[in-house]
């Protein structure tokens, strides 16, 4: 796969490079992405039904359980070599900023040393009413979701819904990030949920150049913008060797 020269020598001269992950990077880990998420038993509903205050109101039950089959999806799943990429690229530049839409903590487990995750994070749980991380529950009694062992609310997973604000720290890191960096990557990503979606902007009117690596990236691009259909388990590894021949 032959990358362009000019944004392979962008990145071997970066003094910060910030990367924006989306669900395509853990398609190759066997995660579906948000958009093909539901499959067989979800099929009849659509994530932003499911992944919403009200819906979690309306039916926590059924909310509880389809993070949880998320859950074990994520379990069972391991890094793939973009996320192994990534990881090493962190390694390979003065500044690197990690900035992840995906709750599957997948790039932690890849060796990323401080994702910020803009939507949490799917193997965390919290109260409901009092918002803090709970770590052990009672799992004696049938009732699902599992009730907070200090005031009773129910559990729910530590992911911001449709219609949450991000967390406020974690989307002004990723904000400054993308105002500083001098090459910022969007990767595995629609581009479709905000307020990520305009981080690849603010680093462009920023004057940094940007790289957009999906399957299914169709703007017609010129420097400083560069587009790249090829999968996310492909490209970056390549763009790290032609960066860095080992
Ligand atoms: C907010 C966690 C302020 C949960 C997620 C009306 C009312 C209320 C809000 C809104 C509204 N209109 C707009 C909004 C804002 C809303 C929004 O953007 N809605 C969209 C649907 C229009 N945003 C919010 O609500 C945010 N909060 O704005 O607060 C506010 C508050 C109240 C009212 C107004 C504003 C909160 C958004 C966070 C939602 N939580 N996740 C969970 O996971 O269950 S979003 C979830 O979907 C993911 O985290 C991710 O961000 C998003 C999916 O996007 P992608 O990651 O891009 O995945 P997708 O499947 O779409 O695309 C995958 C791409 O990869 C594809 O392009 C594919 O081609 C490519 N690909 C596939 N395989 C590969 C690949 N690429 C490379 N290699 C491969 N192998």
């Amino acid at each position: 796969m032959e990358i362009e020269s000019r944004l392979v020598e962008v990145l071997q001269h970066a003094r910060h490079v910030a990367v924006l992950t989306g669900a395509g990077v853990s398609a190759e880990s066997g995660i579906p992405t948000f958009r093909d998420a539901q499959t067989g038993l979800w099929a009849q509903f659509s994530p932003e039904e499911l992944a919403s205050p009200g819906a979690f109101r309306r039916n926590p039950r059924l909310v509880w359980e389809w993070y949880a089959w998320r859950r074990e999806l994520v379990t069972q799943a391991t890094p793939n070599p973009g996320h192994l990429a990534l990881a090493e690229l962190e390694r390979r530049v003065p500044r690197f900023t990690l900035i992840t839409q995906n709750v599957d903590g997948l790039h932690q487990r890849a060796g990323s040393s401080a994702p910020i995750e803009l939507h949490g994070n799917i193997g965390r749980v919290t109260c409901s009413e009092e918002g803090t991380v709970v770590d052990r529950w009672d799992t004696s009694d049938e009732e699902l979701p599992p009730r907070c062992p200090r005031c009773g609310a129910y559990l729910r997973p530590d992911v911001v819904w449709f219609g949450e604000q991000l967390p406020e720290a974690a989307l002004a890191a990723a904000w400054d990030a993308a105002q500083s960096c001098d090459l910022f990557l969007s990767v595995g990503t629609s581009g479709q949920v905000e307020p990520a979606a305009t981080l690849p902007r603010v680093a462009m009117q920023a004057g940094a150049t940007v790289a957009v690596i999906n399957l299914d990236v169709t703007t017609a691009a010129r420097p400083p913008l560069y587009t790249i259909n090829a999968p996310s388990g492909v490209l970056l590894p390549t763009l790290l060797r032609a960066a860095w021949p080992v």
